[in-house]
């Protein structure tokens, strides 16, 4: 029996253009390239009968099902990733002799942005650091930037990754928690081993949180080196700037993200880049002199838990990267991406950092597992885009069929090729190993002086932040050392706070219901750094989702002022109807009150007051069961509680043409910050207005007596 094929049973039309072309032609085959006709049931001794063992297409089929997956990420396993490209501003190479940073010379880039913890199938909002890697297939080979949302590590050495990544994970005997940092084993580790209280204060704060990964920034955490073409070196910190500003989530969002839509994140990156509101970033680097004691303003450059203040070294930018087209299948691309510190390319060096010299060894044995063998960088996600002719030679997944008989050097016998730089026709610019002055030392396990002030620059961080950052903060280690079973680790994480911040950890132990401890050790004063802060400006609004409430009834025009105003604004408008299928306009319902849930919007537009819908029963959507205040009760309680939730969350609320009490009909004051009764010609531009500073911030300030 044959299954039809569209041409064979004569369809044809959208189906037919809709067929995805592929090189290898639409028939269905073995593995082996032979047609088959039927591919929906197994050969079996008679239709009842049993399966027969000689069913080649059945085992194939199966055979290869069983080993679909590969190992995940020992760490970063849940990830989203995109392609794009770097433009480069010109202004690097007067440092740096890398040909992609040259004026104009435009590279294509893959990106991966995750989440550290949690495993490949955890939720995308959970309270971590995200991983922000960047591939740039340059024509001088490949430069992999690995690296995080977050300036400062956990740890100064790479020996020790093993064991904040063994006390980060989900414990060893339940698999419990997953994806988050709120449990025992975790707040042992950092409180003992102090150095990473640096880095869990920066996700503690509201970079933890981020509302998209296309408003993080991103860092090299690092220090490199840089060589200009005259052989001058210099110190470098990556930074990536977001043009959208760097934003959070509250944590309300982020708890209900979990569960109504655990790929916030990954939704979020693919569908701006559908809707054609492409992310952006600018590339900075702070440059410093290299020095014998790669130290600046005191703050020792090789340390990776020590960050330098912008108001100390200005970063400077030298290029743009967009990214514009998301992967066509996430399995070949995103899963099978490797990355690699030591992907290197002239003009761009590594440094003593004892975290990136660890990690120098770590990616490759790491790829080598998770890909199967050597030869990963065949994949098509890795291949360079500038000529390989490595000498090296088989193993697992050989894809190249290598010619000539001397892969080894020096030789005679293929010409002597390949060459070295400057050798035969070899014009291509080498990678250069610095010559470094390796002082004269004694081979020990130690780390530097000054490696061991684990708490200055923590304390410089919480008091740069405004005060509903710091609010933030409090409620984050609250949240967490109150999900600690043990009372040892919630008091000796509380004494490491006392050593940041009195006032912090008094905050803390009042939640936890503990003493507050003296400080136990003398932390210098540094100067504070307001640009770690990431509130008090205004950014870009496009690409942010405005949610439109309508009814079936609402007026056709408008629907259409609203929606045309939105484009323009470069929002992406979402209607968000009782029930499904169009409005008057024709334009498709988006949302219903039983899928919406506050999360999805970062403001709201109320055209239509909707009353109660047959189904905002709580038996039928959970969301009904909100408590409406007296004035509610026409209306349907899952808009009451949308509205309300948006209220917290500090979102912009904009009805349009509604009645002069609706605020507070739905339990909102009657006015206040980031509330506007607006007209169908100036809802957006008010809405956009509010949207830029991200949030009504002001409605969490804490009214003084
Ligand atoms: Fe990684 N890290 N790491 N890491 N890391 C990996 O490599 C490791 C570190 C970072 O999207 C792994 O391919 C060690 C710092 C990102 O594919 C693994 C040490 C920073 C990603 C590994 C570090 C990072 C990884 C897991 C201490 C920020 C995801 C799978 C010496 C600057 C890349 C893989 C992607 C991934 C090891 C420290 C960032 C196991 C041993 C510091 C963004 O090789």
């Amino acid at each position: 029996m044959s299954t039809p094929t569209p041409e064979a049973s004569g369809e044809s039309g959208p189906k037919q253009s809709a067929r995805p072309t592929h090189p290898q032609g639409t028939a269905l085959t073995t593995s082996q390239g032979t047609p088959l006709r039927d591919t929906d049931h197994s050969l079996k001794a008679g239709p009842r009968g049993p399966i027969l063992l000689q069913d080649h297409h059945l085992r194939e089929k199966i055979t290869h099902f069983d080993h679909e997956r590969i190992p995940e990420r020992v760490v970063h396993a849940r990830g989203a990733g995109a392609h794009g490209r770097f433009i480069s501003y010109g202004t690097g190479s007067r440092i740096c002799s890398a040909g992609f940073l040259a004026e104009g010379v435009e590279t294509p880039v893959f990106v991966r942005f995750s989440t550290v913890a949690g495993s490949r199938g955890s939720a995308d909002t959970v309270r971590d650091t995200r991983g922000f890697a960047t591939k740039f297939y340059t024509e001088e080979g490949v430069f992999d930037l690995v690296g995080n949302n977050i300036p400062v590590f956990f740890i100064q050495d790479g020996i020790k990754f093993p064991d904040v990544v063994h006390s980060v994970k989900p414990h060893p005997d339940l698999e419990i928690p997953q994806a988050q940092s709120a449990h025992d084993t975790f707040w042992d580790f950092v409180s003992e081993h102090t150095q990473a209280q640096a880095h869990t204060m920066w996700f503690m704060s509201d970079r933890g949180i981020p509302r998209s990964y296309r408003m993080m920034e991103g860092f090299g955490v690092h220090t490199f080196k840089m060589v200009a073409p005259d052989g001058t070196t210099s110190l470098v910190k990556f930074h990536w700037k977001p043009r959208l500003g760097v934003h959070s989530l509250v944590w309300e969002e982020a708890l209900l993200a979990n569960g109504a839509d655990p790929d916030f994140h990954r939704r979020d990156l693919a569908e701006a880049i559908k809707a054609g509101a492409f992310p952006e970033w600018e590339l900075g680097v702070q440059v410093f002199e290299d020095n014998e004691e790669q130290m600046f303003k005191g703050i020792d450059l090789l340390d990776p838990t020590k960050f330098v203040p912008e108001e100390l070294a200005p970063v400077q930018l030298i290029g743009k990267m967009v990214l514009d087209r998301n992967p066509a299948n996430y399995f070949a691309e995103t899963e099978q991406v490797a990355f690699h510190p030591g992907h290197l390319v002239p003009g761009i060096d590594v440094t003593n950092d004892p975290l990136l010299q660890v990690r120098l060894f770590s990616y490759i044995d790491t790829q080598i597992t998770r890909l199967g063998g050597p030869n990963f960088s065949q994949l098509p996600i890795n291949l360079p885009h500038a000529p390989v002719n490595d000498m090296l030679r088989d193993g697992m997944h050989q894809t190249y069929v290598h010619e000539g008989i001397a892969p080894y050097h020096p030789n005679s016998l293929d010409g002597g090729c390949p060459f070295m730089a400057g050798e035969g026709d070899n014009i291509r610019p080498p990678f250069i190993d610095v010559p470094e002055h390796v002082a004269e030392a004694l081979k020990e396990r130690g780390n530097p002086v000054s490696f061991e002030d684990h708490f200055s620059q923590v304390t410089m961080f919480y008091r740069s932040l405004d005060t509903q950052e710091q609010l933030h903060v409090q409620q984050a280690y609250s949240f967490e050392l109150g999900k600690c079973a043990s009372e040892q680790v919630r008091k000796r994480q509380l004494q490491a706070l006392a050593n940041i911040d009195a006032g912090l950890c008094a905050a803390v132990a009042h939640e936890l219901g503990l003493p507050a401890p003296e400080a136990d050790t003398e932390v210098p004063e540094s100067e504070l750094c307001p640009s770690v802060s990431q509130m008090g400006g205004m950014w870009p609004v496009d690409g942010r989702v405005l949610g439109i409430v309508a009814s079936h009834s609402t007026p056709a025009k408008t629907i259409e002022l609203l929606v045309a105003n939105a484009n323009l604004q470069g929002l992406k408008p979402l209607l968000l109807a009782p029930t499904g299928g169009s409005l008057a306009d024709g334009s498709p319902v988006d949302r219903t009150l039983l899928t919406a849930r506050s999360i999805e919007f970062d403001a709201i537009v109320v055209a239509a007051a909707l009353s109660p819908a047959p189904d905002s029963r709580v038996d039928l959507d959970a969301k009904a069961g909100a408590i409406r205040p007296p004035g509610a009760e026409e209306l349907d309680p899952r808009l009451v509680l949308l509205l309300q939730e948006a209220y917290r969350q500090g979102k912009a609320i904009v009805t349009v043409e509604q009645n002069e009490g609706f605020f507070e009909d739905v339990g909102l004051p009657a006015m206040g910050p980031g509330l506007v009764k607006a007209t169908t010609e100036s809802a957006i531009q008010d809405t956009a207005t509010l949207l830029a500073s991200h949030r009504a911030w002001e409605r969490f300030d804490i009214p003084t007596s």
